[in-house]
């Protein structure tokens, strides 16, 4: 029989598989790409003499995980809100600024009067600063346009971007994000609006992979978010929740009863909601940089979430309001440090579990039949993802198996191999 011919050979790696608990480590080991998925991975001193690769180079001792996974960003948007930042420090809330009609409605003025081409160059530089640091699969949510035409742009700069540049988008509509100023006191008659025009037209047009709402006291009822989600269900897409940011509203058991993908952020979940979470197999996503940045007190049960077998997720929340941060690094180590997560639950949550939190089965571990979406660390353990914190150690990132370099304009380690 003749041996093995694959694409891709990477030798002399140490893999941080993150199948099963903690790192999944793998010394001394080798990595086989074909047609874009891993073929075969093991000891190096295992490889099957007769195999055979295009292209092979040695990692020289460099730690492979599974290329990162953001799942939860509102990368696209228009403008900034350093003012609110400023407010903020002086005493205002972000819940006294969203009522006062700042906060998330204007954003919304501001990325309505953008054009398509200004979102796309505003949220360009926001995705390169998340490739750089290894990110291979990113969701964005709309939620900024609160209107068919304008969210409908959102999404389509999202498909673009993905389009563009060499990573994975999954988008996800987040037209319940918050109360546009045409529909002031008729929150029921914009859900109307989103459940039976705008959804249904966005779906259409296959702009969404997933929906998600903001259910919470500055934000929509857990009435209102049923509708909502059944309105996904009927056009068969899965949903997520902003779920307990601020208030605990029962949104996790809402979302739990529609099957949800995930309940992000968290912070006020009561143990019944971990439990019908866990019965669902719901996705905690956790986001520490909003916890940070509004210096919120509260944290996520995170013991809950463990005891009661909820796997958590890691993101960066990447938006202009409570989260303007664009590492998905700096978000692993706040993860640890404000949340009590170990670094190796830290970087499960970028990768196995983000893919959860995403539905996708196909990749976020280092296995045989998996997505080849690969980055390559200079780092001697892979704890230090989690422990440095403002400090780049990629090396080099493979998608697809294919070494990343179209589309992405800053990676500069990619001159080093
Ligand atoms: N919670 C959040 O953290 C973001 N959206 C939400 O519902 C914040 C969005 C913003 O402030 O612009
Ligand atoms: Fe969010």
């Amino acid at each position: 029989m003749s041996g093995e011919r694959w694409d891709l050979l990477i030798r002399r790696a140490r893999l941080a598989t993150m199948a099963g608990d903690g790192y999944g480590a793998l010394d001394d080991a080798a990595l086989a790409v074909r047609d874009g998925r891993i073929a075969w991975l093991g000891p190096d001193r295992e490889l099957p003499a007769s195999a055979t690769a295009a292209e092979e180079f040695a990692a020289d001792g460099r730690w492979v995980t599974p290329g990162l996974i953001d799942c939860h960003t509102h990368l696209v948007y228009a403008g900034n809100r350093a003012n609110e930042f400023e407010m903020r420090l002086t005493g205002a809330t972000y819940a006294d600024i969203a009522r006062a009609g700042g906060g998330i409605v204007s954003t919304v003025k501001a990325t309505r009067a953008a054009s398509e081409q200004t979102l796309y160059a505003q949220a360009a530089p926001r995705l390169c600063a998340l490739l750089a640091e290894g990110v291979t699969t990113i969701e964005i949510k709309s939620g900024y346009g609160l209107a068919m035409e304008t969210e409908a742009k959102m999404l389509r700069v999202a498909r673009r971007l993905g389009r563009e540049f060499a990573v994975d988008v999954r988008t996800t509509f987040l037209g319940a994000h918050a109360l546009p100023p045409e529909f002031a006191g008729r929150p029921d008659d914009y859900i109307d609006a989103v459940c039976a025009h705008m959804l249904p037209a966005i779906a259409a047009e296959g702009l969404a992979d997933a929906v998600d709402a903001f259910c919470d006291n500055i934000g929509f009822t857990p009435a209102q978010t049923r509708r909502v989600f059944e309105a996904a269900r009927a056009l068969r897409l899965p949903v997520k929740l902003h779920a307990e940011q601020l208030s605990d509203q029962g949104g996790a058991q809402l979302a739990a009863e529609f099957g949800a993908l995930s309940c992000d952020h968290l912070e006020y979940v009561s143990e019944a909601g971990v439990v019908a979470m866990a019965r669902a197999g719901t996705v905690a996503v956790l986001l520490p940089g909003a916890f940070y940045f509004l210096r919120e007190t509260r944290v996520p049960p995170v013991d809950l979430l463990r005891r009661h077998g909820v796997a958590m997720a890691i993101a960066t929340d990447c938006n202009p309001g409570s989260s303007p941060i664009t590492s998905l690094l700096a978000c692993l180590n706040m993860a640890c440090t404000l949340f009590r997560l170990t670094p190796a639950e830290a970087l499960a949550g970028a990768t196995r579990h983000a893919a959860g939190a995403l539905g996708l089965a196909d990749r976020g571990i280092l296995e045989n039949g998996r997505r080849a979406d690969l980055a390559l660390w200079n780092i001697g353990h892979p704890a230090e993802l989690a422990y440095h914190l403002g400090y780049n150690p990629l090396s080099r990132v493979i998608r697809q198996g294919s070494p990343r370099a179209s589309g992405v304009a800053l990676l500069p380690h990619e001159s080093e191999q």
